[in-house]
């Protein structure tokens, strides 16, 4: 049992968490890097069936994210239903063949053709899961009146990063779709008006044969600048 007490009236628990020493924190930190350093986004899915519990879990951590000031400013709807997915391929497919078609610049293509991706969206038939995040601009109390949340871009960007990790944990591949304009996911899955739609994540396995780019990711050196003092 934890110790317990009030500040200013508020609840307040005791934490601890298990630390480790020097030796052992290199070998787990540099451990961690590699294991991430595995993970990539994916577009070549296996239809596959991955069970409801995985999706319920790997939301949970996603949910586990900080947020401000701990509004958890989020909504996950993860979508298997064939119908709703084809659906959403479609739409998504309209709104990908402007943008391929007119709507990105030059410039914009040119730096997508190392990734290859054009309008055509079959994995989001073919992933066996859709996870879309919703962020929550507000809250409305029982009066009826508007509550900002806080920092919703930050807080539900970060709880992306939590799923993917927790995806990559579970041994099944994703890719952080943006299809834009994205409003027609709001609509096709009924949300409440203070909900945006933030990101499109299919979740499954890789298909048996699956390419991804040959790309590099930066070096330390190129990403981080430290400032030690003497
Ligand atoms: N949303 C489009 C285009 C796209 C944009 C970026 I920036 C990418 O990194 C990848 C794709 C699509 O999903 O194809």
């Amino acid at each position: 049992m934890s110790a317990q007490k009030l500040i200013d009236g508020y609840p307040f628990i005791s934490y601890t968490h298990d630390s480790f020493d020097p030796p052992q924190m290199k070998a787990q930190a540099a451990s961690f890097q590699q294991w991430m350093d595995k993970r990539r986004t994916v577009r070549d899915f296996a239809d596959t069936p991955v069970p409801r519990e995985v999706i319920a879990n790997i939301i949970r951590t996603a949910s586990t994210a900080p947020s401000g000031a701990h509004k958890q400013p989020w909504t996950f709807c993860a979508i298997s239903d064939p119908a709703l997915k084809k659906i959403i391929r479609e739409e998504a497919e309209k709104e990908e063949y402007r943008s391929y078609n007119g709507r990105m610049p030059q410039e914009w293509l040119n730096d997508l053709k190392p990734l290859q991706t054009d309008w055509q969206k079959p994995f989001l038939e073919v992933a066996p899961w859709l996870i879309v995040m919703f962020k929550r601009i507000y809250e409305t109390d029982e009066g009826g009146k508007k509550h900002n949340n806080y920092y919703v871009q930050e807080s539900i960007g970060i709880a992306a990063g939590f799923m993917l990790a927790a995806i990559h944990h579970a041994g099944l591949v994703a890719l952080t779709h943006t299809p834009s304009p994205m409003n027609f996911l709001a609509d096709i899955l009924q949300r409440p008006e203070n909900e945006k739609p933030f990101l499109l994540v299919p979740v499954g396995y890789p298909a048996e044969t699956c390419w991804v780019p040959d790309i590099h990711r930066k070096p330390l050196e190129d990403v981080a600048v430290f400032y030690e003092g003497k």
